[in-house]
């Protein structure tokens, strides 16, 4: 310890130490200290509409730069919105630290105005809750900061108030950078997986959220290679298994091919490789995996056979003289082409689509002209709806990191926040985010915030004036699908109103070029398109 500091200045100095440059958050009277001490320290302030984006920006940025990312809320009102945000993270497997603001103990014991049970509140949606004062405040954030980051990863929520960060403290002497410290690792057990395939005739691979890491998602390809076994991937695995890998046979989601089901219903062998039970929108069905995991744990949303190992070396190992005969190319293929007949042999339905649709681009011919016009490494972050599952079955990717999804929660209003989180960190390069119309209005502030941080931002609003999904859902169960339609804002109107660039694309001629050029713009852009809800009815699985 040196000299005098306080609290939330050592907060501050232990996040600049850490390498954060930028908290996202909206404050309110018990975290304005806060916020003057992390300005101080260099760490930017950027200013949102609700809390729960907040959160859904240190998400993204989170796993980009495969690090904690912070955000921050005050007391009651503004931690009770959050915790949409922070369960986001918990169900996803991001660190994502939230400074939240507290009342002080002697407050908090006589006070009812605003005053919400914080650490009850956030429990269930974190893995590590706690109040902070002077007398705890140096262990506190870096037990924090290792929670979050140890597996599986999720985030952190610490509460401090306005007293209590104003209290002196001795200036903690940080470590610069942290430097990772190695797990102890279990033993590559790659002669268990090798004696196992060489028993089976039809295995698979299934790749989830674990994959995300770039040693683990070599030594698949690896031993997909060397066994010749179709891949299926989870969508948090999107982009770890390249679109072009030919053993990519397709996503498990809530839709796929038929063809995909029966390619996990049919093998005598399913070797999982970083699943989790949060990777499945429904529950496996299929039979019981072999399950490599890093660490030990039981998954009731998820029972395999478990194999606690170094994941990536026992794939290596197992990839080694393997015997090409899992027929994998041929199965992955049979699969990707059954999903576009899927799609293309259906016929047109003849049900009504909502009353304000003004009719528009198929949505395969919409996400085909998009992904002709979006770069390869451009991060592209999704939303949900009808048109997350069409993305995550048919959007292409070829890099890590490429691809952002909420998936164990799956809440809307995650694209436009998380592209901005995700352009902070990519710097220069344009980001994507694809969002249905509903998602987009739940979230409409947070274009106020696009525009004022200037970040490179193409918006792409996908207008079909329904929440598709659930109207698809109520249809199927014949329910009436009319309460989830509503009406057709002009998007282009709004976006212009807060500063931004906006244009509308009619057809599917224009969509493309439209995109190219808002992709070349140095700062925020939306496109509005009409989207034919109609034609996810064709969609299968
Ligand atoms: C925060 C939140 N509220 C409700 C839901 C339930 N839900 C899932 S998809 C969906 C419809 C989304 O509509 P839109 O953004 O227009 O996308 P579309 O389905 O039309 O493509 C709803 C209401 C949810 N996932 N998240
Ligand atoms: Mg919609």
């Amino acid at each position: 310890m040196g000299s005098e500091s306080t609290v939330a200045r050592e907060t501050a100095r232990f996040l600049a130490s850490r390498g954060i440059e930028r908290v996202y958050g909206l404050p309110g009277g018990e975290v304005t200290h806060l916020i003057e001490a992390l300005e101080d320290e260099g760490i930017a302030f950027v200013l949102t509409h609700h809390e729960t984006f907040a959160a859904h920006m240190a998400d993204a940025e989170a796993q980009l730069a495969d690090r904690p990312a912070v955000c921050l809320c005050t007391v009651g009102p503004g931690a009770t919105n959050i915790v949409n945000g922070i369960a986001n993270s918990m169900l996803d497997r991001t660190p994502v630290l939230l400074l939240m603001g507290e009342f002080n103990d002697a407050d908090r014991a006589e006070w009812t105005h605003m005053n919400v049970d914080l650490l009850e509140l956030f429990r269930p949606v974190s893995k590590l809750v706690e109040r902070m004062y002077a007398s705890n405040c140096a262990d506190l954030l870096e037990r924090a900061w290792d929670t979050a980051t140890a597996p599986m990863m999720g985030p952190v929520c610490v509460a401090l108030s306005s007293s209590d960060a104003q209290a002196e403290v001795g200036e903690t002497d940080w470590p610069a950078a942290e430097v990772a410290e190695e797990e102890e690792r279990v033993e590559a057990a790659g002669d268990v997986l090798r004696e196992r395939l060489e028993q089976a005739e039809r295995p698979a691979l299934v790749a989830g959220i674990g994959v995300r890491d770039a040693a683990i998602s070599q030594g698949l390809a690896e031993l997909a290679e060397a066994w010749d076994i179709p891949i299926v991937i989870t969508p948090k695995a999107k982009g770890w298994v390249s679109s072009e890998n030919p053993r990519l046979a397709g996503v498990y989601a809530s839709y796929g091919s038929a063809k995909l089901q029966t390619l996990l219903k049919d093998a005598d062998l399913v070797v999982g490789v970083g699943l989790d039970g949060t990777d499945f929108i429904r529950p496996w069905r299929y039979g019981e995996v072999l399950d490599l995991a890093e660490i030990a744990r039981e998954d009731s949303a998820f029972p395999a056979e478990r194999l606690v190992t170094d994941v990536a070396a026992t794939l290596r190992d197992a990839a080694v003289d393997g015997t090409p005969a899992g027929n994998g190319v041929d199965r992955a293929a049979e699969c990707r082409r059954a999903a576009w007949q899927d799609v293309e042999a259906k016929p047109e339905s003849d049900l009504a689509p909502p009353a304000s649709s003004r009719g528009g681009i198929q949505p395969h011919a919409a996400i085909e002209s998009i992904r002709g016009a979006v770069g390869r490494k451009t991060v592209v972050v999704c939303d949900v709806g009808m048109l997350k599952l069409a993305l995550c079955q048919y959007w292409e990717t070829f890099a890590p990191n490429t691809f952002l999804v909420s998936n164990g929660l799956s809440t809307m209003g995650y694209a436009l926040p998380g592209a901005i989180g995700a352009s902070h960190h990519v710097g220069d390069e344009p980001v994507v985010a694809l969002v249905g119309d509903g998602g987009l209005l739940m979230c409409l502030g947070e274009l106020d915030t696009l525009a004022r941080t200037g970040r490179r931002v193409v918006v792409m609003v996908a207008v079909d004036t329904t929440l598709s999904l659930i109207r698809l859902k109520s249809e199927s169960d014949n329910l009436r699908g009319s309460p989830n339609d509503f009406g057709t804002p002009d998007f282009v109107a709004i976006a212009t109103g807060v500063g931004m660039n906006a244009v509308r694309a009619v057809a599917e001629s224009d969509l493309a070029a439209k995109v190219e050029e808002c992709l070349m713009l140095d700062g925020p852009s939306l496109i509005e398109f009409p989207l034919d809800y109609r034609g996810y009815r064709r969609m299968g699985g």
